[in-house]
């Protein structure tokens, strides 16, 4: 099985914590970081392009050296570099990195100034108020570092979607080409598209259960067999994801898939309402005294509790087997709704591609626009664009635009947010854009009703049509920094300013509950990769299944306008 791009990718970036917790060079950490990002970014598989021969120096930010590199993990799946630097690294540092907020350096110098050799000492140290007194932590962190190892979920990893699917599609397709097996189907979090998985739930129907679980447990990436019967079994990918995986009889498919999509509060709602019509719900089948009465597909299950089909991302327990009985279930928007992109980055400040590569990436989707949001002059190490540098952009998109048919660049910037809430650039220049981005990249550590406010203030200019990524999660890497949402989407209701869902699997922010609460109140939502490369255009359809989670349909979402529209929906005075 070859290598995928997330796997490679990870192993970059683990390297460059690893190398960040021995205090190596920035400039080469930040060279790994880098190439990380290339590795994900990229569309086409590069185990295929190793394999075909292609030159990887090609691809920004990788040289010869990290092409070597790349190569061998390739070729071995192994990446001695990495390997020898994690010889002699200390776990419990490492471990300490996954407490959001904590990075590599943070984690290191804490253990270094307090002596400490385990997170139960860490632990200890929070405890005893003493994390407080080191230079550069103060009591907020220790709270937090107490909060969080308390919660003990930091060792509980879960899998961003965009990576379980590297795992999962092609073992479904490995799964779906065992003799016997009729059906198979990935259920659980993924099927209901959760923007992090636990682990994979795989169901199978078909007949002779030990012989397609002998042939599941062969897997090439298989790397534990945990468990292994007739009819279930349990393994560990190599990526360290698990797997369950079910065979059950044809007839019980529906009632078997809809039980193993879950989630679990949906279906404690549905065996409800199953008994209320005198009826027995699970995971076999649907039961009126002692006798099957259904069960075969998806439809009648839902068809026997007195309901419509209702679509996996909603399966939440958030309202939707009401919506559902009262005919109310939302028309959500779809990948096909989508027109265009509202926030990208090229090489005038952190990105990979020229516009006219990024325009015709966007016209190779079907786009009819893409917004250019390079980053302002605060951002100086994203390569943050002067004021002069964006008047030129502004021409060069006009130029282009002339050369377009049927699309066009919108000429936009991803402005920063400075700490009082003032831009980074003036509304003079601001206005001469089709559309500005306004996002938070630094002091994200202020209290929570200064961050709120911050953002309020920055809503204030009349030129700013989009907050970015706005509570800067990263998932699993850094919690939202502390806002009260409520009041955020208000204003941004009282505005007339929309909200980004930004798309990028290691974000996904807003969340969907977010996104449905805005939507609620008429705040538009602008579904945005943040692509700073061609390939990261393609990350929209995790934008759109959460935006789907958040029940959002097709008017709720700024970029399913024509780009008419859309110019009229940017007028904010
Ligand atoms: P995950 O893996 O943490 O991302 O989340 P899920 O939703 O995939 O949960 P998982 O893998 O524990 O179980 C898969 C589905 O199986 C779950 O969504 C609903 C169903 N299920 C599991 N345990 C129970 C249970 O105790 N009661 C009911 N009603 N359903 C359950
Ligand atoms: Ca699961
Ligand atoms: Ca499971
Ligand atoms: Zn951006």
């Amino acid at each position: 099985m070859p290598v995928h791009n997330s796997e490679i990718a990870s192993k970059f970036d683990h390297l460059a914590d690893l190398l960040e917790i021995k205090d190596a060079n920035e400039f080469r950490v930040r060279a790994y970081r880098n190439a990380a990002n290339t590795i994900r970014d990229q569309s086409r598989s590069i185990a295929s392009m190793v394999k075909e021969g292609d030159d990887l120096s090609e691809l920004p930010d990788i040289g010869d050296d990290l092409a070597g590199k790349i190569t061998t993990i390739v070729r071995t799946g192994k990446f001695p570099l990495l390997e020898e630097v994690a010889e002699d690294m200390d776990e419990a540092i490492v471990d300490a990195t996954r407490i959001p907020g904590i990075g590599p350096k943070r984690a290191k110098a804490l253990f270094d100034m307090l002596d400490l050799s385990s997170l139960d000492d860490l632990e200890d140290a929070a405890e005893e108020g003493e994390i407080a007194d080191v230079s550069g932590f103060g009591e907020k962190t220790q709270a937090r570092i107490k909060k969080e190892l308390k919660q003990g979920d930091i060792t509980e990893q879960r899998f961003h979607l965009d990576t379980a699917e590297d795992f999962a599609e092609p073992l479904i397709a490995y799964i779906r080409e065992i003799d016997g097996v009729e059906k198979a189907e990935i259920a659980g979090s993924y099927r209901r598209r959760k923007e992090t998985v636990g682990d994979l739930d795989i169901l199978v129907a078909g007949q002779d259960g030990g012989a397609i679980i002998d042939a599941f447990v062969a897997y090439d990436e298989v790397d534990e067999v945990e468990s292994k019967g007739k009819t279930r079994s349990t393994v560990t990918l190599r990526s360290g994801i698990n797997v369950d995986l079910r065979v059950i009889p044809e007839e019980s498919w529906g009632a078997a898939i809809h039980y193993f999509t879950g989630s679990k509060k949906h279906n404690v709602a549905g065996r409800r309402r199953a008994q209320d019509r005198g009826l027995k719900l699970n995971e076999y089948g649907l039961y009126e005294e002692k006798s099957r009465v259904g069960g075969a597909t998806e439809d009648e299950v839902y068809d026997a509790i007195g309901l419509p089909w209702i679509d996996p991302v909603l399966r939440e327990d958030r309202g939707e087997i009401e919506a559902a009985e009262e005919g109310d279930l939302p028309d959500l928007v779809t990948l096909d709704d989508i027109r265009g992109d509202l926030h990208s980055h090229t090489t005038a400040s952190d990105g990979k591609h020229s516009l006219r590569q990024m325009a015709e990436a966007a016209m190779d989707r079907g786009y009819k626009y893409l917004a250019i949001t390079d980053h302002s002059k605060s951002q100086t190490q994203a390569g943050g664009l002067s004021a002069d540098d964006l008047e030129r952009q502004i021409d060069d998109i006009a130029e282009l635009n002339d050369g377009f048919n049927g699309f066009r660049l919108l000429a936009g910037c991803e402005v920063d947010i400075l700490e009082d809430g003032d831009l980074d650039f003036p509304d003079s220049l601001l206005s001469k854009l089709d559309l500005v981005v306004a996002s938070i990249h630094s002091k994200l550590d202020l209290d929570e009703e200064a961050q709120t406010d911050r953002i309020i203030r920055a809503m204030d200019s009349p030129e700013v049509n989009i907050i970015g990524h706005p509570t800067g999660r990263m998932l699993e890497k850094r919690r939202p920094y502390p806002l009260d949402m409520e009041r955020l989407i208000e204003a941004a209701a009282d505005r007339g300013c929309a909200l980004e869902l930004n798309a990028n699997p290691n974000r996904l922010d807003l969340s969907d509950i977010h996104c449905r609460q805005a939507a609620e109140l008429g705040v538009r939502i602008a579904i945005s990769t943040d692509a700073h490369a061609t390939g990261g255009l393609g990350n929209m359809r995790y934008g759109v299944d959460q935006a789907r989670r958040g029940w959002l349909n097709r008017k709720d979402v700024l970029n399913t306008l024509s780009w008419h529209n859309l110019s009229r929906a940017l007028k904010r005075s």
